[in-house]
C-alpha cells in the first residue's frame, strides 16, 4: 500500500467533513457470517460438478471457514445447516471452531430434501409429516444450545404447483403453529430469523412468498423473531433498499443473507452483479443506525450480516474471500456517504444534491481506506493475493475429489 494514496484520501475525506477514525472503528467491528453449504459441492438441477479439494465434512468446511477469517478478519461465525452438517458431537465441533479461531452461528434447520417433504414439510397437511418437521426445528434448538449459537435462521421450500392444490389459508396456520411452537423452545437469547422467497421450488404459491408474510409471522411471534432479506430472493426491479428501510423502523429487521441476482435465486457472488444496491443496502443500514429511536438504532446495530451463495463453477474458498470484500467494500463506501449533507438536500427537497450527495460516496475508490484498516488489523491487506500465494489451495488437493454436496 502506498501511504501517499492514503494521504491523499484522507485530505480529501476531511474535505467532505468525514471522521475516518469513526469510519475505521465500524469497519474493525463489522463481521460477515459465512454459510458451511458455500465450501461445499454444489450446482444446478442440470449438474453439480466436483471440484477436487472441496471438504469431505463438516469439520473440514470449518477449517475452510477459518482460513478465510485468518485472511480477511472479519468472517469469524460460520452457519451451519442440518442435516447436510449432522455429526455425532455437536461439542466436538465447536471445540473444533473455537480451535481455529471462529465460532458456529446460525442453525439452518433443512425441511426440504427428505422425501416426506414433496406436498410441504410443516405446511404439510399430513399431521405426521408437520409433526416430523416441527421436530427437526426443535432439534436444531438443541443443537444451538450446544454449539453457542443464538441464531435460529429459517427458510421454507414449502409451497404447491398448482390452483386447488392445496389450502392456502390453513396451511398459514400451519406455519404459524410450527414456529410458535419453536418459538416457545428458544432460549432468550436466541432469535428467530425467517427468509420468504417469492418462487421456487413451488411455482404456484409459496408458504412465505415475500417479507410481509415473513413480517406477519415474526410479529405474530414476538420480539425474538425477526425477518431476514436474501438478496436473491426477490422478483428483478424490486427495491430491496425500500424493504430494508421499512423491516428497519419496524423493528423487524434480523439479518441478511448477502448474493447476487441476475433473473433469480442464482446465489452468485454478492456484489458481482449490482453493486450499487448492495451499496444502497448499507447507506440505508447506516441511516438507521443514526435514527432518533433508540430501538431502531439497536436493530440496525444488532443484525446478522451473512452470505448465502452456491459456488458451482468458481473454486470455492477464494469465491467467498471475494465475496467477503465485495460486501466490505460497499459498507466503507456507504460509511462514507455524508448523512448530514443527504439531509439538508431532503429539507431543501433538492432532488439532485441528494442523489449526488448519496452517490458521491459509491465513487470514491476506498481500496487505500481498506488497506489501512487491513494493516492495523493484521491481516493481509491483499487478502485474494494472500490466498493465492498461502499453498492452501494446493494442501486441500489431499482431499481429493467427491467432497460434500451442498
Ligand atoms: C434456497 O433458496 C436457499 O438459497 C435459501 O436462501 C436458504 O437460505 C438457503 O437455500 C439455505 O437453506
Ligand atoms: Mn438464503
Ligand atoms: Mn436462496
Amino acid at each position: 500500500m502506498s501511504d501517499k494514496a492514503y494521504r491523499v484520501f484522507e485530505e480529501q475525506q476531511k474535505e467532505r467533513g468525514i471522521d475516518l477514525e469513526k469510519v475505521k472503528a465500524k469497519l474493525k467491528s463489522f463481521k460477515v457470517e459465512t454459510p458451511s453449504w458455500g465450501y461445499g459441492d454444489s450446482g444446478t438441477r442440470f449438474k453439480v460438478f466436483k471440484q477436487a479439494g472441496v471438504p469431505r465434512n463438516p469439520f473440514e468446511k470449518i477449517e475452510d471457514a477459518a482460513q478465510v477469517h485468518r485472511l480477511t478478519g472479519i468472517c469469524p461465525s460460520v452457519a451451519v445447516h442440518i442435516p447436510w452438517d449432522k455429526v455425532d458431537d455437536y461439542e466436538k465441533l465447536k471445540q473444533h471452531a473455537a480451535q481455529l479461531g471462529v465460532s458456529i452461528g446460525a442453525v439452518n434447520p433443512n425441511l426440504f430434501q427428505d422425501d416426506d417433504y414433496m406436498f410441504g414439510s410443516v405446511c404439510n397437511s399430513d399431521p405426521n409429516i408437520r409433526r416430523k418437521a416441527t421436530d427437526h426445528l426443535l432439534e436444531c434448538v438443541e443443537i444451538a444450545k450446544v454449539t453457542g449459537s443464538d441464531l435460529i435462521s429459517l427458510w421454507f421450500a414449502d409451497g404447491t404447483n398448482y390452483p386447488g392444490q392445496a389450502d392456502i389459508r390453513k396451511r398459514k396456520h400451519w406455519m404459524l403453529e410450527a414456529l410458535t411452537e419453536l418459538y416457545q423452545a428458544m432460549t432468550p437469547d436466541m432469535r428467530m430469523l425467517i427468509e420468504y422467497k417469492f418462487f421456487e421450488p413451488a411455482f404456484y404459491h409459496t408458504d412465505l412468498a415475500d417479507w410481509g408474510m415473513a413480517f406477519n409471522m415474526a410479529t405474530k411471534l414476538g420480539e425474538q423473531a425477526q425477518v431476514l432479506v436474501d438478496t436473491g430472493h426477490h422478483a428483478p426491479g424490486t427495491n430491496v433498499e425500500h424493504i430494508v428501510a421499512y423491516l428497519l423502523d419496524e423493528k423487524k429487521l434480523g439479518g441478511f443473507h448477502f448474493n447476487s441476482r441476475k433473473y433469480a435465486d442464482d446465489d452468485l457472488i454478492v456484489g458481482a452483479m449490482n453493486p450499487y444496491e448492495l451499496f444502497l443496502i448499507f447507506y440505508q443500514m447506516i441511516d438507521a443506525a443514526a435514527d432518533p429511536d433508540r430501538e431502531v438504532r439497536q436493530t440496525a446495530e444488532n443484525i446478522a450480516y451473512m452470505i448465502d451463495q452456491s459456488h458451482c463453477i468458481e473454486p470455492k474458498i477464494p469465491a467467498m474471500i471475494r465475496s467477503v470484500l465485495n460486501v466490505q467494500t460497499q459498507y466503507a463506501k456507504a460509511l462514507l456517504i455524508d448523512l448530514e449533507k443527504v439531509r439538508k438536500a431532503q429539507r431543501d427537497q433538492d432532488v439532485l444534491a441528494a442523489e449526488h450527495a448519496v452517490r458521491e460516496a459509491f465513487e470514491l475508490d476506498v481500496t487505500p481506506l481498506l488497506q489501512v484498516v487491513r494493516e492495523e488489523m493484521g491481516v493481509p491487506v491483499d487478502p485474494m493475493k494472500a490466498y493465492f500465494a498461502s499453498g492452501y489451495a494446493d494442501q486441500i488437493l489431499s482431499r481429493g475429489k467427491g467432497g460434500a454436496s451442498w
